[in-house]
């Protein structure tokens, strides 16, 4: 099994996906150890688009000593010669940003626009900016000399598997550690074609390992005796899994889970501007999204114009191909996430929510799920309570500003939250009551390399991003 990256002048398409891939192990793709693979597919046409192989124990094993090995030359590594790899790895993205946009949208389902205008240009972001700390970590405040603390286990999810690599890696490596990582098992192709990039870099072998598979895979590689930190994105019952494995052991870990935020308009709020955020906190990915503003609170004397002008704007979203540059909904990335989300929207209607679903043709093939709200809701129906991850708006009403904090707050997690309001005071009176661990006003799913993310309560713990991103794989 090889991967064969050829961007031949004449290549038919901006990406050429090989019909199979190995996993990257010590700077090698090779088969998994016992044979097996498994196949993914694009989720807006259901057509395979390639085979991977699936790693095994054996494999999580072998890539575990390569990192390991690794770790020696890559920590002992002066800073500013491991910032030139990751600002090398950084300009490759860039120039490879158009073939990446559009094997993400094959791979994930969610349109062009958000990949070529989001995803892609966040990546290098990360990149360009963990490789500016890579040399000045004894400025980064944990110390005069911090250490890195060896193999990094990582385990990502499907929503934002390029972008969610690049959060783990990125200061992994600025750190001087060296990284397991294993991508999502609906959307591996990103990941593999990193480590493609990893190679043109001239990365040195084993710094970066990538490992397709499942949860299985994923068990054995944060359960494996020679990790040092374990960093995870993904469902909540996964996370506490992780940290029971790993509690008892000198592991450093890192959770980043699910997220139920709460999107306040007041009613001084400019409606216009205030229905766009409204839009993109939970129709960007298609909802499929931890911070997703899916609860709407608005205040009570602004419901009735704010629920119209959204509906209206919402029967204008595009709802289609996302290789399509207008299109502003793609596909769910896949069946059983399209299932969650079906099921949780019928408990709502069943629940004697209100349900209100876009007019938009389905396409025939695919995982598709039309923009839906439901008004009407309560803090004790499920649609208020369960993160649904995907396109579907619960809508609650307050009266006073205490209300909307006490109703935000009224959630096991603790991820993000927005505040719109004409009030500057207002803002800063409310943000500092939320527990949420971003709070965006007068705008929603504004992300930047140099600000922490993470959450509260059942949302996780511990920040990626910005300086406190690098305390997560220092010894400080
Ligand atoms: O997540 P999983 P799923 C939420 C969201 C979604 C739900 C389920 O609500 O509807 O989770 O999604 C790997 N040990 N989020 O089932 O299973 C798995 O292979 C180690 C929120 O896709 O948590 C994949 O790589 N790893 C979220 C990754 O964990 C295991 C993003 C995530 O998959 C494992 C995704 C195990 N035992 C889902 N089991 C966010 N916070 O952004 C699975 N995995």
């Amino acid at each position: 099994m090889t991967f064969e990256y050829a961007p031949a002048p004449e290549s038919r398409s901006v990406v050429d996906i090989a019909p199979s891939y190995g996993l990257f192990v010590d700077g090698e793709f090779t088969e998994a150890a016992d044979g097996r693979v498994f196949k993914t597919v694009s989720p807006s046409t259901e057509e395979v688009l390639s085979e991977m192989a699936r790693a095994g124990e054996a494999d999580v094993d072998r890539a575990v000593a390569a990192a390991r090995r690794a770790f020696e030359g890559w920590s002992a590594l002066p800073g500013s010669e491991r910032a030139k790899y990751l600002f090398r790895i950084a300009r490759i993205v860039q120039e490879r940003s158009r073939e990446l946009a559009v094997l993400e949208t094959l791979d994930n389902g969610k349109p062009i626009k958000e990949t070529r205008d989001a995803d892609l240009p966040l990546v290098a972001a990360h990149f360009f900016y963990y490789a500016g700390w890579a040399d000045k970590l004894e400025h980064a405040g944990y110390g005069p000399a911090p250490k890195p603390l060896g193999v990094a286990a990582q385990v990502i999810p499907w929503n934002f598997p390029l972008l969610m690599l690049a959060w783990k890696i990125a200061p992994a490596l600025a750190t001087g550690n060296t990284v397991v990582l294993k991508p999502a098992e609906t959307t591996p192709l990103s990941a593999l074609f990193f480590a493609d990039i990893c190679r043109q870099a001239g990365l040195p072998k084993g710094v970066v390992n990538i490992l397709p598979g499942y949860g299985d895979t994923g068990a054995a590689l944060v359960a494996h005796p020679d990790v040092n930190k374990v960093a995870f994105t993904g469902s909540t019952a996964v996370g506490k899994a992780i940290a029971r494995t790993v509690a008892g052991t000198r592991k450093k870990l890192t959770l980043e889970l699910g997220g139920k935020g709460a999107n306040i308009v007041f009613d001084d709020a400019p409606v216009d501007q205030a229905v766009e955020g409204i839009v993109n906190g939970i129709f960007f990915n298609q909802g499929q999204v931890c911070c997703a503003g899916s609860r709407l609170l608005v205040q009570e004397s602004v419901h009735d114009e704010v629920l119209d002008a959204l509906k209206r704007r919402i029967s204008t979203l595009r709802l289609g191909d996302p290789l399509d540059k207008n299109t502003d909904i793609g596909a769910i990335n896949s069946a059983e996430q399209l299932a969650r989300i079906s099921s949780l929207a019928d408990q709502g209607e069943a629940e004697g929510a209100e349900r209100w679903t876009a007019p938009c043709e389905i396409p025939s093939a695919g995982y598709w799920f039309a923009p839906t709200v439901f008004s009407g809701v309560t803090q004790a129906h499920t649609v208020a309570r369960d993160e649904i991850f995907g396109p579907v708006l619960s809508v609650l009403t307050f009266r006073t500003p205490d209300e909307a904090v006490a109703k935000a707050n009224n959630t096991a997690y603790g991820l993000s939250a927005g505040i719109w309001t004409d009030k500057g005071s207002r803002i800063l009176a409310v943000a500092n009551k939320l527990r949420a661990g971003v709070v965006w006003s007068n705008t929603f799913n504004k992300f930047d390399p140099t600000s922490p993310f993470g959450g509260y309560k059942e949302s996780g713990y511990g920040r990626e991003g910005g300086r406190h991103g690098l305390e997560a794989y220092l010894d400080v």
